[in-house]
């Protein structure tokens, strides 16, 4: 009989805080020694020359969500997992859609539904509330933080989503009094819908028009708006998806009035901009996102927040539609007006390598900010820290083992989700999550798959102090 299940030999480790070299024992899919020179398991893996990091958790996904009449999501629990998987993840995060009119309840029980049996990582949900009647958020969200879904998102835009002003106070109240933590999606619905009726009428209704019709001022507004209201209620917020400097300036300035706020940046803010909306003909659809990628200058900035601090969080917002199909980025109404071009792009696979090869191995930033901002902070915002996000003994063994050395050029035809393109085409990364393993068990094995569907399992959060 062996001592443990798995040793992973000779890696250099790295924490949020730490960079060390040590033996990692795994037993009964925990953590349960860290040392030099272990010995006596089933298995060991040799990580000479590699980065034993804790697994990628991405706390910003859209999987299986509805999106309209006629309009599909590209991926499912299975594609989007097993993507996620290969990315180097060992967590997601994905949201669970509360529809007009149906208990929340109601709503967990269909993704929990979708996910069962699909996963090829573990999953925890968020709520994205868009009907708090006096009955959700006086029961509903109370019972359901109890529950371990302890996070919930609401939207400034989208009309059949937004909430206003007083919805939000009411929210963010109740999130106060149950410890839930609340996510903001900030632009102004109102400032683009009047830059959308004006384009309309001057005829300018291709790609680049959604950039144009989203511009800085109507997510700078919203931002400061929902750090107002947060202040106004005393309760920590996360603004996600922040796509330019003026927004992160608000951040600053709310934090040095002792407002409670963690800010989340995505690869497309540090990768795209709007000019790819430009693209030969229709191709612009592929970067239609919300809020939309912005100039060489923003990017610039996004980069800035992430080596300094300003930014906690690095997701993906993975929000996959297909690009050449009717349910999705060129549906029939969406191929003649970006009005209709279902807003989202993928990127779940490869938003931790975009990240290690632009952002680590380029000197921006150090191993453990890379392990904060793609793991480590995810599982302490959303209470699945000390189970996740770090390599301790006692907590999950997820865990993934980089090659700093090996190359690739991002191409769809690569990947694991279930779109047919990737925004990223072409990029040239360094560095590769080539070994992944969730729970003690190799599901990723020198890039091939080892591991099943079913695999990962969800698991409940818990609330914040
Ligand atoms: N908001 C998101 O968080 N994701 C994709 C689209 C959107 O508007
Ligand atoms: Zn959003
Ligand atoms: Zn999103």
């Amino acid at each position: 009989m062996s001592t443990y299940d798995l040793i992973i030999r000779n890696g250099t480790i790295a924490t949020a805080s730490d960079v060390f070299k040590c033996d990692i024992a795994v037993r009964d899919g925990k953590i349960v020694q860290m040392g030099e020179k272990l010995s006596g398991a089933g298995r060991e893996i040799d990580a000479s020359g590699k980065y034993v990091l804790p697994g990628g958790i991405d706390s910003h996904v859209h999987i299986s969500q509805p999106s309209g009449a006629g309009i599909v999501m590209a991926d499912d629990f299975e594609t989007g997992s097993l993507s996620a998987l290969f990315g180097g993840n060992t967590t997601l995060m994905p949201f669970c859609l509360q529809e007009r009119g149906v208990p929340l309840r109601e709503t967990l029980k269909h993704y929990h539904a979708k996910a069962e049996g699909q996963c090829y990582t573990d999953v925890s949900f968020h709520l994205i509330v868009c009907d708090p009647t006096d009955a959700v958020l006086g029961q509903d969200i109370p019972a359901l933080v109890a529950d371990g879904y302890t996070s919930l998102k609401v939207f400034m835009t989208y009309e059949d989503l937004r909430l206003d002003d007083a919805a939000i106070l009411k929210t963010l109240d109740v999130a106060r009094q149950s410890k839930a933590t609340v996510m903001v999606h900030c632009e102004n619905e109102d400032a683009i819908r009047f830059l959308v009726e004006k384009h309309e009428l001057s005829g300018n209704v291709k790609p680049l028009a959604h950039a144009q019709t989203r511009p800085v001022a109507v997510e700078r507004e919203a931002t400061h708006r929902a750090l107002s209201l947060a202040e106004i209620v005393d309760v920590p917020i996360v603004i996600v998806h922040i796509s330019n400097g003026q927004a992160m300036d608000e951040l600053s300035r709310a934090r040095s009035r002792g407002v409670k706020v963690l800010g989340e940046t995505c690869p497309q803010y540090l990768m795209l901009t709007a000019d790819d909306l430009d693209g030969m003909d229709w191709e612009g659809a592929k970067f239609v996102c919300s809020p939309p990628p912005r100039t060489e200058a923003e990017q610039k900035e996004c980069w800035t927040g992430i080596e300094t601090g300003i930014f906690d969080l690095f997701s993906s917002d993975h929000c996959p539609f297909r690009f050449d199909d009717p349910q999705g980025k060129l549906n029939p109404k969406g191929k003649t007006n970006f009005r209709h071009i279902p807003n989202g792009i993928p990127g779940v696979e490869v938003r931790q390598p975009i990240l290690f090869s632009e952002g680590f191995l380029k000197g921006r930033i150090d191993l453990p900010r890379f392990v904060a901002l793609t793991s480590t902070n995810h599982a302490k915002t959303y209470g699945l820290y000390p189970r996740k996000g770090t390599l301790s003994i006692g907590a999950d063994a997820d865990i993934a083992i980089w090659d700093p050395e090996e190359k690739h050029t991002i191409r769809h035809a690569d990947l694991h989700d279930g779109s047919d393109y990737s925004p990223y085409e072409g990029i040239e990364i360094t560095g590769w999550p080539t070994t992944v393993i969730l729970g003690g068990k190799v599901m990723v094995d020198d890039g091939k798959l080892t591991g099943k569907k079913g695999d990962g399992q969800y698991r409940p959060a818990t609330t914040h102090a």
